[in-house]
């Protein structure tokens, strides 16, 4: 269950600055952030078991997409890789000590290569 404050000046307890919303499953991570860039961060968790990202696209409607990017393993480490101002979904895979990222600007940056829908860097 996610509590989403509203307006922390007010506080907990006060009426009409939280919602709660049910999304995800027991051992879902979260990972909310700006995925779209505008400025609002989606509600989202990364499914472990099938290494799949679903993202609500608003607070106010259950709107979402999901993809699959990471696998059982993974962490999800999303930020933005890219250097684009918008976040990108990405995972750390420990067993290659190397990271895989879809770039929100479609292109793989420096340092980086194509890696199927995505980019990989290795350390
Ligand atoms: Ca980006």
């Amino acid at each position: 269950m996610w509590y989403v404050l509203y307006d922390y000046k007010l506080g907990w307890g006060k009426t009409n600055n939280y919602v709660a919303i049910q999304w995800g499953l027991n051992g879902d991570i979260p990972v909310s952030a700006d995925y779209d860039g505008n400025g609002i961060s989606q509600i989202s968790v990364w499914r472990p078991s099938n290494g799949s990202w679903y993202i609500r696209t608003s607070i106010s409607n259950s709107n979402y997409y999901v993809l699959q990017w990471g696998l059982q393993n993974d962490t999800p480490f999303p930020a933005d890789y890219d250097d684009d101002g918008i976040v990108d979904l990405a995972v750390w895979r420990v067993s290659g000590l190397s990271y895989y990222f879809v770039p929100s600007s479609g292109e793989c940056p420096n340092g980086s290569h194509t890696h199927w829908i995505g980019c990989e860097v290795i350390l």
